[in-house]
């Protein structure tokens, strides 16, 4: 695990353009930033996704295609605290649907958590936790035989490039069967007045996520990053449709990395890439599933048109 990270910051931070993978944001503190992002007023992809679960819960129902005497499995691809999908859950155990509802997540204290909360609120409906990667999960899935709607909400997706979704999507649908869904939550390319700002909250939650990699390197590969050193700063263009966030460089300075046995030099102002957030639209989402299984089967948005889940169908 520490091999791994340590492994990944030197091959990024070796770059003649330096970069951090962003999947090292999300250790205790990072998971809990990105909690307060949702709730920033700026971060409008939680609100809108969560609208469109609230509003158009028997069109999302409908568009699974599924029957009701017929057994199938909801499976939830990091699932967080199931907030949205508890409005699915609940409606679909309201009208006599038989299904189990599968959580997948590398995190077992979210799992667990999620678990907890669901006994509670929701004591009819049948959860069955599954540890681990995706792939690990949906091939161990795979050989059930029963019908499957894969969720994959709140623009994770996002965070991928267009090539790593492409593969991404393609080895999804290799684990599923003909007829299985897909449902995929996107985040609409729009003008930077309104993407912008939920990269660049003005609390600083998004800058502290960021910065909060460079603590984790402190902490855990004996790195001696200065926080106070790195700004936070995102740039977004809309012909391109992504949001890209950067820690740039305040002064001219070196850092060691005791795990990686080297020491890494920074000019002023020089940044380093930590994340991309790839704003979609049909097009875009099309060339994407080019090579894989999917088709785009239906379009579900917010009133603002901000974000969109795209019903997908093997
Ligand atoms: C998890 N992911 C969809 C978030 C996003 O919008 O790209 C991560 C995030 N990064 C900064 N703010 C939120």
């Amino acid at each position: 695990m520490i091999e791994q990270f340590a492994k990944s910051v030197d091959i990024g931070l070796s770059k003649p353009e330096k970069t951090l993978p962003s999947k090292y944001f999300y250790d205790k503190n990072g998971d809990a930033l990105f909690v307060e992002i949702m709730n920033m007023p700026e971060y409008y992809l939680t609100r809108c996704e969560m609208e469109i679960f609230s509003t158009q819960t028997a069109a999302l129902i409908e568009s699974f295609q599924a029957d009701k005497n017929t057994y199938f499995e909801l499976i939830e691809l990091g699932a967080g605290d199931g907030t949205k999908t508890s409005k699915l859950l609940e409606a679909l155990s309201t009208e006599g649907y038989q299904f189990d509802y599968l959580p997948v997540d590398i995190s077992k204290n979210s799992l667990d958590q999620l678990q907890t909360s669901l006994e509670q609120s929701l004591p009819d409906v049948s959860v069955i936790p599954k540890h681990g990667d995706y792939f690990e999960m949906l091939g161990s899935i795979k050989d059930s035989h029963h019908p499957k709607v894969v969720l994959f909400l709140g623009s994770n997706i996002g965070n991928m490039t267009d090539a790593v979704a492409s593969d991404f999507l393609y080895q999804l649908g290799a684990n599923l069967s003909k007829g299985d869904k897909l449902l995929l939550g996107t985040d609409l390319i729009k003008s930077a007045d309104i993407v912008l700002p939920a990269y660049n909250d003005k609390k600083g939650i998004t800058s502290e996520f960021n910065i909060n990699l460079l603590h984790r390197m402190n902490a855990e590969l004996g790195a001696s990053f200065d926080p106070d050193e790195f700004v936070h700063a995102p740039e977004y263009c809309i012909d391109e449709g992504i949001a890209k966030s950067y820690l740039l460089s305040a002064r001219k300075q070196s850092v060691e990395i005791e795990a990686t046995g080297k020491t890494y030099h920074f000019k002023e102002g020089e940044k380093i890439h930590t994340e991309i957030s790839r704003k979609y639209n049909d097009d875009i989402l099309s060339k994407i599933l080019a090579k894989t299984d999917f088709e785009i089967t239906q379009k579900f948005t917010d009133q603002n048109n901000y974000f969109a889940d795209y019903l997908l169908s093997r």
